[in-house]
């Protein structure tokens, strides 16, 4: 009988979490615990990191997993790489739900950079007002440009203020609206929107706003990732697990 494990965080997790439930397959969702109030699933959760690959290889034995689905974001690349070498370790079986990267269409106006501290580098312009929809965790890098306004998206108030002399906090969790986003790039006046080129919907309607009002944008590309059973959909997934993958066990003697 497949135990599956679905590293989650995403639409599409939470998409293939509400799947797995309706199929009656045994999963466990997983969260890492970066927010205070995570979406409810419709599979038992685990919140929380599992003490780096070593602890992912005891939990997959220890709950007896026979499919890792790694559905988190393209962002998350620690826990991404953690799986791929936790799978190989067990033996368990293991695919990655993820959603193409973005491409621009006529009309964007993008600029890439490689990682974080490039799109920081990209910065050091005139004064601008940027709209950086990067979330809480990678925001204190960008106190080397201190000369901006910064418009800040997190999903959670944070317990202290940003290290950004100029800046307006929203509180948010989207998925987002494009009239909404284009609302707030308005009301605050924004020269340049700051992205991570997370691909899917739910991040999408800033870029779509963007284009409507003319900004440019400075697109952060996403990391490497190691190679891996990949699908861009849930449906995928659950073929995947449902029709013979052969359950992966570590080779007992
Ligand atoms: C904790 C789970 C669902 C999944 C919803 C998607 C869509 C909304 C868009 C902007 C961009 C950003 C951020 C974002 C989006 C979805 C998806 C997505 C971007 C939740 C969630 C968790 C997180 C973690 C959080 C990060 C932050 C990133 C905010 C839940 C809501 C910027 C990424 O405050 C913090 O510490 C937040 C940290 C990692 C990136 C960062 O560097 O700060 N996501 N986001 C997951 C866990 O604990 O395991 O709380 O319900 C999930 C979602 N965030 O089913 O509803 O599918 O991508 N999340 C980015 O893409 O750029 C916001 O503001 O325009
Ligand atoms: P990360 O940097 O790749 O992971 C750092 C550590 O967090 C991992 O080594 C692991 O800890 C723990 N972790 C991450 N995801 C986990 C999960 N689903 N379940 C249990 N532990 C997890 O990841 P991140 O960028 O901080 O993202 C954390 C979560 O937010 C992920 O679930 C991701 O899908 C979600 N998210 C991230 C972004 C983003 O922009 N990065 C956007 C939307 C959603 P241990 O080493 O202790 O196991």
């Amino acid at each position: 009988m497949p135990n599956i494990l679905l590293l989650g965080g995403t639409t599409e997790a939470s998409a293939l979490a509400e799947m797995l439930a309706r199929h009656g397959v045994r999963a466990t969702f997983s969260y890492a615990g970066r927010t205070a109030n995570p979406r409810g699933q419709p599979l038992p959760v685990r919140i929380g990191g599992f003490g780096g690959v070593s602890g992912l290889i005891d939990y997959l034995r220890a709950q007896d997993v026979t499919h890792l689905v790694d559905a988190t974001h393209p962002f998350a690349a620690t826990m991404s790489a953690h799986a791929v070498e936790a799978a190989r370790a067990t033996g368990v079986a293991h695919a990655a739900l993820t959603r193409a990267p973005w491409v621009a269409v006529t009309g964007d106006r993008w600029s890439h950079v490689a990682d974080i501290p490039g799109a920081v580098e990209a910065l050091d312009g005139p004064v601008s007002r940027v709209m950086l929809a990067l979330g809480r965790m990678h925001v204190d890098a960008f106190a080397a440009r201190p000369q901006h306004h910064y418009l800040l998206r997190f999903v959670d108030a944070p317990d202290a203020p940003p290290a950004l002399p100029d800046h307006r906090l929203v509180v948010d969790r989207g998925p987002f609206t494009v009239e909404g986003d284009s609302r707030l790039m308005q009301e605050h006046r924004i020269d340049l929107i700051v992205a991570k080129n997370s691909g899917g919907e739910g991040a999408a309607a800033k870029l779509a706003a963007a284009r409507a009002l003319g900004l440019p944008v400075l697109m952060i590309d996403r990391p490497a990732m190691p190679d891996r059973i990949t699908f861009h959909r849930p449906e995928e997934a659950l073929d995947w697990i449902g029709h013979g993958a052969s359950p992966g066990r570590e080779r007992g003697v």
